[in-house]
């Protein structure tokens, strides 16, 4: 059994994503074990993608993150991590296979609809993050 935190961005909320994210996870048999909703500050969300500080989209990634709510959650299950990758589908939708969620939702290479950690170590920082002991089922 593996966890792995994702998020509905932004542009997921806004398209009334929610449902369609979390009912693909859930299709693919992973089960939902922490969810919320929340509105980053931008201190926040540099804080999340500290890793990405460097990079020259980090700013305009980290203003794009607190630019409406977003649905963080934790999915349990075997190879949590890869499944979320593969259903989330590559960074850019133009590279992201068909019927991945960033193929079939989002509208550029920032506004992908979805997050997913992409290692253990990443997963439980990420998971850190936003939930404590107490807000995770057992
Ligand atoms: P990932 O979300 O597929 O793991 P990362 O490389 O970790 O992709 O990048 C984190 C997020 O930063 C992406 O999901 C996307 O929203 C944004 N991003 C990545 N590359 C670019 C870029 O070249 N321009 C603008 N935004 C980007
Ligand atoms: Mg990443």
């Amino acid at each position: 059994m593996q966890r792995t935190l994702s998020i509905v961005k932004p542009d997921g909320v806004n398209k009334n994503l929610i449902g369609e994210v979390i009912k693909r996870f859930e299709n693919a048999g992973l089960k939902v074990v922490a969810l919320k909703m929340a509105h980053l500050a931008k201190k926040q969300a540099e804080g999340f993608y500290a890793v990405h500080r460097q990079r020259p989209f980090f700013d305009s990634l980290t203003t794009f993150m607190c630019s409406g709510p977003i649905v963080p959650m934790v999915l349990e299950g075997k190879d949590a991590i890869k499944k979320v990758r593969d259903i989330m589908g590559a960074t850019n939708p133009k590279d992201a296979a068909p019927g991945t969620i960033r193929k079939d939702f989002a509208d550029s290479i920032e506004s992908n609809i979805v997050h997913g950690s992409d290692a253990p170590d990443t997963a439980a920082f990420e998971i850190g993050y936003f939930f404590n002991a107490t807000e995770i089922l057992r």
